[in-house]
């Protein structure tokens, strides 16, 4: 059984406890919109990067699901971070890269399943800073986020295969992953997370969301204690769907909704269906706030032996698609274990950064467009224009039509701006177009109300 003395929450930490009560008074204004900059953001990036880099192996699942595609040991799995030295690492470069890509916020795993911590944690010696590496890397990328102005955010598993009170470390992690709350220490291992929550929400400046990732039941991690504690200490902190209760949005895995997502129904890694039909379009007030994380080839880690990476149109595609259905876009690099993120992520995430740059305003700020299902194009609204971009070109014209099309002014090219004649008649319109596509990926076009 572990030493826990060092859980005992000192008297500041109490009050704080105390503070961050339902009861405390809210400190600002309840009304206040903290999602404006998130749809505003519409693109960022995923990290996901511990000392399973080294081993070229999926992050904590070969421990949890033992599989022949990761065959590694439990015992040489937790030996790792003897071995992560990322002598390489540059936390200006990973955030330059973000920025290159068009991405508008980073989310980092603080702590995954596996339960090591990339930041120096009071609370635990099976962190950063017990490794040859020494150095908090959560700090550094922190740090190079504020000199940058770039929003960041936390990753943060509930799961904890190394603490000996969510789970009985003395048998194997495949036995037991999922946690074991009926046991007697398990409000310990809450009170663990919370402090480490506070660690994170009082160390590293502004923290935007925190993207806990629960797995099953997971109503045994006490979300409002924990949403109440983030809220107490950064109100402005939005939240995701995986700690059991709704948050501030959706999170559908590896996938995109089939339709625009609407209040009350979860979407996550197995909760697929959004409840509504392919083209139906809801209310501002029905639509749900949600974003797709994806991996650029099959594996959340870095992991040399996937080479199935998706093209950079393939992935200009699907940032289209997710904000054609009013959706964020989390895409995702699995670090090396030197610290340098790899040729194949760079090159598409610089060739999406290339495409941001003479298309972002049709992405940035906007919301779902007026039409939906549609075959070789999509649409996405801001104010009074809806930009259509178009995939597989249709020659020298284009139909578009929806029930409820906006009367349009005018039509034109986004990049260049060069005006296209159109005809519309209820709901159906006809915009002519040069013969060639003039941009390989997605051509833009803007209608103005
Ligand atoms: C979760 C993590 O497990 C995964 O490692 C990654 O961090 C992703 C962003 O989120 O994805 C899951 C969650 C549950 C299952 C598989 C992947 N599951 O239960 O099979």
């Amino acid at each position: 059984m572990r030493d826990m003395s060092a859980y005992k929450p000192s008297r500041r930490e109490l009050l704080t406890l105390l503070a961050a009560s339902p009861f405390a008074p809210r400190l600002l204004g309840a009304e206040t919109d903290y999602t404006a900059w998130y749809r505003e953001a519409k693109f960022g990036m995923f990290i996901h990067w511990g000392p399973y880099s080294v081993a070229s192996v999926e992050a904590s699942w070969p421990i949890m699901r033992p599989s022949k595609e990761f065959p590694i040991t439990e015992e040489q799995y937790r030996a790792l971070p003897q071995q992560f030295n990322p002598t390489k690492f540059d936390a200006d470069a990973f955030v330059a890269l973000a920025k290159a890509a068009g991405q508008k916020y980073m989310v980092f795993t603080t702590k995954h399943h596996d339960g090591f911590c990339m930041f120096d944690s009071a609370y635990t010696d099976y962190k950063i800073t017990n490794t040859p590496y020494k150095k908090d890397i959560v700090g550094r990328l922190a740090e190079a986020c504020q000199r940058a102005g770039m929003p960041l955010g936390f990753y943060y598993s509930p799961p904890d295969m190394n603490h000996a009170a969510f789970r009985d470390t003395s048998k194997p992690a495949s036995e037991n992953w999922n946690g074991e709350p009926t046991r007697s220490v398990w409000p310990l291992y809450l009170d663990y997370m919370e402090l480490q929550l506070r660690e994170l929400l009082t160390r590293y400046g502004d923290v935007v969301l925190i993207w806990f990732d629960g797995l099953y039941n997971q109503r045994k991690f006490d979300g409002e204690r924990m949403h109440r504690a983030i809220r107490a200490l950064q109100a402005q902190t939005l939240i995701n769907n995986r700690i059991g209760i709704p948050g501030d949005f959706e999170t559908p895995e590896q996938f995109l909704p089939a339709a625009i997502p609407v209040k009350g129904k979860k979407l996550d890694w197995e909760n697929r269906d959004t409840g509504t039909k392919a083209n139906y379009i809801p209310t501002a007030d029905e639509f749900r706030l949600w974003e797709t994380c994806m991996t650029i080839n099959n594996t959340w880690a870095y992991n040399k032996n996937d080479q199935a990476f998706k093209s950079s149109r393939q992935l200009i595609h699907t940032l289209v698609e997710v904000a054609s259905r009013g959706g964020n876009f989390l895409l995702n690099v699995g670090p090396q274990p030197d610290g340098i993120i790899q040729a194949e992520f760079q090159e598409r995430l610089r060739a999406i950064g290339k495409w941001m740059e003479r298309n972002n305003a049709s992405i940035y700020g906007t919301t779902y467009g007026p039409v939906q299902g549609a075959k070789g194009f999509r649409t996405t609204a801001k104010g009074r224009d809806v930009f259509v971009h178009v995939f597989d070109w249709p020659g020298t014209e284009l139909n578009v039509s929806a029930e409820n099309l906006p009367k349009f002014g005018s039509a034109s090219m986004l990049e260049g701006g060069q005006p296209l004649e159109f005809k519309q008649q209820d709901g159906r319109m006809t915009i002519k177009l040069p013969s060639e596509a003039p941009d390989p990926d997605a051509t833009v076009i803007r209608l103005q109300g």
